[in-house]
């Protein structure tokens, strides 16, 4: 196509190319906007399990861990994201088999979820059943730590920030705590 664009410089082509330029530059940003995607998230699972290392031992307590994984991902980031746009959750789990399992009940009218009256195994004992058996926090030894870190993130390109200005982005890291 470039050559056949030099060869002829009239006004012909000039409108043909003119025509694939819109969907061009679209094309271009979409790339740049998705490479650059990927390495952010690439960077905050870089930066949760460099901070789960420093977390893992139970050494401090869940306020400066959550500052150390803050820390890291606006570090390892280069300002592409801002600290007050990092929203970093944990949850844990006593047995790694926990994870993504409720408990256990018996599915008396036979729809393959729990209601209310049906028999279930209370295996944290807080009287109800449970769709998920963690609990918010960094949890103890040998536990299974959920990080969760949310980040608000701008689109770089006058492009894309037409389509949309902005999107929420999730990254989930599960690290098991040193026994302590
Ligand atoms: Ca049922
Ligand atoms: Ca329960």
């Amino acid at each position: 196509m470039i050559r056949a664009f030099l060869k002829r410089r009239d006004g012909v082509t000039a409108v043909e190319f003119a025509s694939v330029l819109p969907p061009l530059v679209t094309l271009i940003a979409a790339a740049i906007e998705f490479g650059v995607s990927l390495f952010l998230n690439a960077a905050i699972e870089y930066a949760v399990m460099d901070a789960s290392r420093f977390g893992s031992t139970g050494a401090e307590n869940q306020g400066d861990r959550t500052t150390v994984i803050t820390d890291t991902v606006v570090a390892g980031t280069f300002g592409l994201i801002p600290r007050e746009k990092i929203e970093v959750a944990m949850r844990s789990y006593s047995r790694v088999q926990d994870y993504a399992r409720s408990e256990d009940f018996t599915d008396g009218n036979g729809n393959g979820a729990f209601d209310a009256g049906e028999a279930f195994n209370d295996e944290n004992r807080n009287g109800v059943w449970d769709a998920d058996l963690s609990v918010p926090g960094p949890g103890k030894g040998r536990n299974l730590v959920v990080y969760e870190v949310t980040y608000e993130w701008g689109f770089l390109t006058p492009v894309m920030q037409r389509i949309a200005n902005h999107e929420i982005t999730r990254v989930q890291v599960a690290v098991e705590n040193e026994p302590f």
